[in-house]
């Protein structure tokens, strides 16, 4: 039996090398990739975060912790694929700009992906002209930008306005997410989804587009 409490140590310690080996042979027993990602990578993040907060951990230590939790994640990515058999939408997603937390935009993204939407993945550190630009090539029907500073997420309506400004308002529906952004802050800023976790962001997505 894999020792999954060994995947939340090893992402905690950043330790990538037991991350992989944990993941693998949970993956061989069959246990289901959300188990994995949301019962001890993401909570293992979460405490990595707080231990941070708490000044019992520096950004070493979280850059670590993002290592090893990605390299987990990149052997479950083929397994959210699959159940997709038609594209049901574009979706373009950034983490906006100033802002180079990326683990939890690229989960959505991936689950997005797995769940049948075809994915346009623009990076980090978005600023306002690209987000445009990539749903206009793309004749995207969502935009999906994600934020985890407070410091960033305040540039959110700054890339709404852009979008408004550019004429596109009507044609692509907006969803915020990220640990500091709240529904709240959602409508606040005239976004029309969020969702605070990556499979609930599918639903949202879906709704969105009348597909659900
Ligand atoms: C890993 C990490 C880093 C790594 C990022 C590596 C990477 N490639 O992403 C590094 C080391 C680079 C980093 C840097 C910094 N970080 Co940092 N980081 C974290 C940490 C520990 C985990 C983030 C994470 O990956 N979580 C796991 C994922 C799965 O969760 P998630 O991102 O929240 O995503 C989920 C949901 O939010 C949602 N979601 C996310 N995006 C979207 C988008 C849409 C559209 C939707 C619908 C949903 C959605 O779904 C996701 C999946 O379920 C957090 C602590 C925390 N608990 O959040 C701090 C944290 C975000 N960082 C913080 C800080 C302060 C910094 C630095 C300023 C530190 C410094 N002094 O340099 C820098 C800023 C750099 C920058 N300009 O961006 C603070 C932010 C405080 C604040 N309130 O603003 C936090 C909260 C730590 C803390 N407790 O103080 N960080």
């Amino acid at each position: 039996m894999a020792e999954l409490s060994k995947l939340y140590d090893a992402i905690v310690a950043g330790k990538l090398e037991p991350a992989v080996e944990v993941t693998k042979e949970a993956i061989a027993e069959g246990v289901e990739p959300q188990v994995i990602i949301n019962d001890y990578m993401v909570k293992a993040m979460g405490e990595v975060g707080q231990r941070f907060q708490d000044g019992k951990a520096f950004v070493p230590q979280l850059l670590m912790a993002g290592r090893a939790m990605k390299g987990a994640l990149e052997l479950l990515k083929p397994l959210l694929k699959g159940n997709a058999s038609a594209t049901l939408g574009k979706v373009v997603i950034g983490t906006v700009k100033g802002d180079l937390h990326d683990i939890g935009k690229n989960l959505v993204a991936s689950m997005l992906e797995g769940c049948g939407f075809e994915v346009i993945n623009i990076g980090i550190d978005v600023p306002c002209e690209k987000f445009v630009e990539a749903v206009k090539a793309n004749n995207a029907d969502i935009l999906c930008m994600s934020a985890l500073l407070t410091t960033t997420m305040t540039y959110m309506p700054e890339v709404i306005k852009a979008v408004e400004a550019a004429g596109i308002r009507d044609k692509v529906k907006i969803m915020v997410g990220g640990a500091p952004v709240s529904q709240g802050f959602a409508t606040e800023i005239g976004a029309d989804g969020y969702s605070d976790n990556a499979n609930s962001a599918v639903a949202v997505a879906k709704q969105l587009i009348g597909a659900q």
